[in-house]
C-alpha cells in the first residue's frame, strides 16, 4: 500500500508541475537535481519519491536529494523540489564542510610538509637549530684486518654535529641558504609510501615515509635527496688512497621516516629525520677481494624559532 500511495502522489506532483518550467543549474552539486542532469525538475521529484520507498533508483545523487537538510529523504524533499521547480524557491548548493589538514590526502600532506619548510626558509628572520647524529656498524668483514680502515671511514660521517642559524629571508650572514643549511623541501607524493597527520596540542604532527629506495654507491636515492639528507657519494680517491678500490656497493635506504611539528597558520616547529640505511659492498685491496655489510640509523632533529 505505501509503494502504490507513494505513485499516485507522485502522479499527482507530476501532473500539478505539467506546466511548470525546469530550473537549469550547474554542474556541480546541486540541491534537488537528483539525476545531476543540471536541472532540477519533476524528474527529480519522482526519483526522490521512489527512493523514499526503497525502489532501486539509479544515478541518484543522495546529497542533493535531501533538499531540507533534515537527514531523511522523502516526500518532503519531493515537494522542496517541485517548489524549485517552478520557481516559489532557490536552489541552492550545499556548503562544503570546511576542509583542514586532518582532511588531507598523501599528496596533499606531502604538499604541506613542503610548504610549511618553504615558509620557514622563506621568513623574515629565523632560527634553525640543527643536529645530525649517525650511529653506523659493519656487521661483516670478509678481511678482519681491514676493520680499522673500515672504522676510519664510517667516522668521516658518524660524528655527531650541532648548530645554530638565523636566517634573515632565507639568507643568513655568512650567505648560506636555509634550504642548504636543513632539508630540501622538493619531495614528490610519489616518494611517499605514507603520510598521516595527527593534531597535537599546537597544531598538527605529519608524519611521512618515504618509499625503499636501493640504490648503487654512486647513485644518489631519488626521494631521500628531494627530502632528505642521505650519504654523500662515496669518493672514490679517498679510497684509492688507502690503496683499495670499490667493485660493486649499495646502500638500502630502506624507509626514512620524516616527521614535522606545524601550527595552525602552517609555521614549521620541529622537524626530526630517522634514516634507517643498509650498506653492502665489495672492494678490492692488493690482492684481496673483500665484501662486507653493515647498516645503522641517520638522525636529524631541528627547531625552528620565529
Ligand atoms: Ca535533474
Ligand atoms: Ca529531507
Amino acid at each position: 500500500m505505501k509503494k502504490l500511495s507513494a505513485k499516485i502522489l507522485s502522479f499527482t506532483l507530476a501532473a500539478i508541475i505539467a506546466a511548470g518550467g525546469a530550473v537549469m543549474a550547474s554542474a556541480e552539486t546541486v540541491r534537488g537535481d537528483v539525476n545531476r542532469d543540471g536541472s532540477v525538475n519533476s524528474t527529480d521529484a519522482l526519483m526522490v519519491l521512489q527512493k523514499s520507498v526503497e525502489l532501486e533508483v539509479e544515478n541518484f545523487d543522495e546529497a542533493a536529494a535531501d533538499v531540507n537538510g533534515d537527514g531523511l529523504i522523502n516526500s518532503g524533499d519531493a515537494l522542496a523540489i517541485l517548489r524549485i521547480s517552478v520557481g516559489l524557491d532557490e536552489p541552492e548548493t550545499p556548503e562544503e564542510p570546511e576542509k583542514t589538514p586532518l582532511d588531507y590526502n598523501k599528496q596533499e600532506l606531502v604538499e604541506y610538509y613542503n610548504n610549511a619548510l618553504k615558509t620557514a626558509y622563506g621568513a623574515e628572520k629565523i632560527t634553525i637549530d640543527k643536529k645530525t647524529n649517525v650511529s653506523v656498524h659493519i656487521d661483516k668483514l670478509s678481511v678482519k684486518s681491514l676493520m680499522p680502515l673500515a672504522n676510519q671511514l664510517i667516522e668521516q660521517f658518524a660524528k655527531p654535529t650541532a648548530e645554530k642559524k638565523t636566517f634573515n629571508n632565507g639568507v643568513a650572514a655568512d650567505g648560506t641558504k636555509a634550504k642548504d643549511f636543513l632539508v630540501p623541501y622538493d619531495l614528490e607524493a610519489d616518494g611517499a609510501k605514507e603520510a598521516v597527520i595527527t593534531e597535537t596540542e599546537n597544531g598538527y604532527q605529519v608524519k611521512i615515509t618515504l618509499v625503499d629506495e636501493k640504490v648503487d654507491y654512486n647513485k644518489a636515492p631519488k626521494y631521500n635527496t628531494q627530502a632528505s639528507l642521505p650519504l654523500p657519494l662515496l669518493d672514490n680517491s679517498m679510497i684509492s688512497s688507502y690503496g683499495a678500490s670499490i667493485t660493486r656497493a649499495e646502500y638500502d635506504y630502506y624507509g626514512t621516516v620524516l616527521t614535522a611539528d606545524i601550527d595552525k597558520d602552517g609555521k614549521i616547529l620541529t622537524l626530526n629525520h630517522t634514516m634507517p640505511l643498509q650498506l653492502e659492498a665489495e672492494g678490492k685491496y692488493s690482492i684481496f677481494t673483500i665484501t662486507g655489510s653493515g647498516g645503522g640509523t641517520y638522525t636529524l632533529d631541528a627547531s625552528f624559532t620565529y
